[in-house]
């Protein structure tokens, strides 16, 4: 396929004066989410293929995550015989990285990780979507789903370091696939389940999609694994850290 030559930063900056009122609202119970595609095709391929080229993920160590098994053994009589505790590290089904300002860190599954420094590409969209949301982002998370077996399991991002009235700003490249939100109160065991439905948005080449308080409160977030999908996916998420001493 032959590549058209583009200034991405001009289009970018074109992409973010347009206004926003293509940004569309899907609500439910304390769930406001946003979502638009954002950039035309070609610039939503130039910026892949620029990420593609510079973007460089976590290695080695930085890619496993610990999972925590707990055993308790109890007699007929509920009494506790005996406690054991396993740790087994897991290689995480996706690739990661996180760039932001200086002194940035990000905890996943326990583990804190440094964020390298911005490059000249992620100011480029992080600037841009300052211009759409008025919000400044000092953080990115950046994920890439190799093919269709690459996934994010449920979770919140509820680290205590996390702005929580800057809106999750989260851009998506290449393959499409399915974001599904599940409200915290239908995942519990019955009977205090509630039958909420899960809100499912498929994430499109280029489309944005704002997460707005107090979403991330009430709402487990995901992108399962898809069979079909054999393409790569690129997700950045820009946040707000707020820094503890
Ligand atoms: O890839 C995505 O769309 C979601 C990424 C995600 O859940 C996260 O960064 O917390």
């Amino acid at each position: 396929m032959k590549r058209v030559k583009i200034d991405l930063q001009s289009a970018l900056q074109l992409s973010a004066s347009k206004p926003s009122s293509g940004l569309k609202k899907v609500s439910s119970e304390n769930l406001d989410v946003e979502y638009t595609v954002l950039l035309p095709a070609a610039v939503a391929d130039e910026l892949m293929a620029q990420l593609q080229q510079s973007v460089e993920y976590y290695e080695g160590d930085l890619t496993k995550v610990l999972r925590i098994l707990l055993f308790v053994l109890v007699n007929y009589e509920g009494v506790i015989r005996s406690v054991k505790v396993f740790g087994k590290w897991h290689e995480i089904p996706r690739q990661q990285v996180a760039y932001g300002d200086e002194g940035m860190k990000y905890t996943f599954s326990g583990v804190t990780i440094k964020a390298k420094p911005w490059i000249p590409i992620l100011i480029d969209v992080r600037d841009m979507l300052h211009t759409i949301s008025g919000y400044q982002y000092n953080f990115v998370l950046i994920n890439r789903y190799r093919n269709g077996k690459d996934h994010i399991g449920e979770h919140r991002d509820d680290e205590k370091e996390m702005d929580k009235n800057t809106p999750i700003a989260s851009l998506s490249l290449g393959e499409k696939r399915t974001f599904v939100l599940k409200h915290r109160d239908a995942r519990i065991k019955r009977p205090s389940r509630r039958d909420i439905p899960p809100v499912k948005i498929e994430l499109e080449h280029g489309s944005l999609l704002l997460m707005n308080p107090p979403t991330n409160e009430y709402w487990y977030h995901s992108v399962p694994p898809r069979k079909s999908a054999k393409g790569v996916r690129i997700n950045l998420t820009f946040r707000k850290i707020n820094l503890l001493s």
